[in-house]
């Protein structure tokens, strides 16, 4: 496959190499990530990649687009099937910027928007105070109830009240329990807000029909391609048709220019397979390997968040277990279980150490884990947190993950 690019520069054959081989070798359970079909990796990597298409379909500022208009007219059509969506933008190069664009294309400057807070769950996109949207826009967080770790709709439509927000978003990076749509659209109405949803990490599960799907009855919903979706990384916009000039206009000529066309081919691919059975069967495997999971590690003594998950996620409290979530991140990276360390709700730590891991598993289910394996990926973990100052115990494991992936082949590529 990367004949050419050897001997063109082997340096750069070499990460690619290299991260293939810790891709396969490596139990993947970050949540917000997954392993492409190669399908989609060819698209992404095809002569696409070379046109300028500025623009929209049948309507760019460069000749030639013909062939680029049927890919992206493909992930438009096959979007709008997967979730029943009026108007589909393809075109944001990720999901922060198709939160941007909705911002951009809705908002003033010093407006109002009301989204989850990043230490109970949110996003940086959501409002935080380093990144654009938390510059430029006046930021009002809800988090969630202290006993049952959950959102609180008593807590949202108060503050809904209280700051009178233009746009209402709902969404999260670190949820591991279903969202109730239909609640934060009654609030927006109530309080004369439009309602935005980000369903970038449950967006498979939506189309599994295993989650709620906000698309029917919110005015924004912004998506990444990559997460349980299983495309490339990127993103894209839904809404109701009566903003598709105005969600257009704010992705293009507004925050972007080219479209990467190659991308777009490529989300076209991966919605062509979300829209399979086996997707359906797939996003359903990953539900119960969470839960699976979520399990045993309540077996072994860890408290999970909320008391389990409802979706592909958990996260893990570590303050009762004597390390960090900063610390358990690169134990178990040594052991070679790939995690990310990750704030609990009203935590102590500050983000860059936390009190938890996050673990999700998308990853491990494309490459067929199942029940059994989830079971013993938490004894692996219990083991390298527990045995932790023990190099031999760390190395052990690190073998027993290594022979535990021979049975799960993921991408033979040189
Ligand atoms: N950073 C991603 C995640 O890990 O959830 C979201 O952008």
């Amino acid at each position: 496959m990367f004949k050419r690019l050897k001997e063109a520069d082997p340096e750069i054959y070499k990460a690619i190499m290299d991260e293939t081989s810790r891709q396969n070798e490596n139990i993947e359970l970050i949540a917000s990530e997954n392993f492409t079909d190669i399908g989609v990796l060819e698209a992404q990597g095809s002569t696409l990649t070379n046109k300028y298409a500025e623009g929209y379909p049948q309507a760019r500022w460069y000749g030639g687009c013909e062939f680029v208009d049927v890919a992206e007219r493909l992930a438009i059509e096959r979007a709008k099937k997967l979730f029943g969506a009026q108007h589909v933008n393809v075109q944001p190069h990720s999901g922060t910027t198709a939160n941007i664009a909705v911002y951009f294309a809705m908002l003033k400057p010093g407006d109002t928007i009301l989204a989850m807070d990043l230490a109970c769950g949110g996003h940086l996109s959501h409002g935080h105070k380093l990144n654009f949207s938390g510059r430029y826009f006046n930021i009002a967080t809800y988090g969630v109830n202290k006993d049952t770790e959950m959102l609180d709709f008593k807590e949202i439509r108060d503050k809904a009240k209280k700051y009178k927000p233009k746009i209402i978003l709902a969404g999260a990076s670190a949820y591991p329990r279903s969202i109730d749509f239909s609640k934060f659209r009654e609030i927006c109405d109530e309080v004369g807000a439009y309602f935005m949803a980000d369903i970038a990490h449950i967006a498979g599960l939506i189309v599994a029909g295993l989650h709620p799907n906000p698309v029917p009855i919110t005015e924004f919903v912004t998506s990444t391609t990559h997460k349980t979706l299983r495309g490339p990384r990127s993103g894209f916009i839904m809404c109701y048709d009566e903003f598709a000039k105005k969600i257009d206009t704010a992705v293009f000529p507004g925050l972007q220019g080219g479209p990467l066309m190659h991308v777009i081919a490529a989300k076209a691919v991966s919605f062509k397979y979300a829209l399979s059975d086996d997707f359906k069967a797939y996003q359903r495997r990953i539900v119960k390997n969470a839960k699976t999971l979520a399990h045993a590690m309540e077996g072994y003594g860890y408290r999970i968040v909320s008391g389990g998950t409802d979706n592909h996620l958990m996260l893990v409290d570590l303050s009762g277990k004597n390390i960090t979530g900063k610390e358990a991140e690169v134990i178990l990276d040594k052991a070679g279980i790939t995690v990310n360390k990750n704030l609990i709700p009203f935590d102590k730590q500050k983000p860059a150490v936390a009190s938890g891991v996050r673990l999700g598993t998308p990853a491990a289910t494309t490459r067929g884990m199942g029940e059994d394996e989830m079971k013993k990926i938490a004894g692996f973990i219990d083991k390298v947190l527990t045995k932790r100052t023990d190099d031999k115990v760390v190395a052990a494991v690190r073998k027993d993950v290594k022979k535990m992936l021979e049975r799960f082949p993921l991408y033979n590529i040189d």
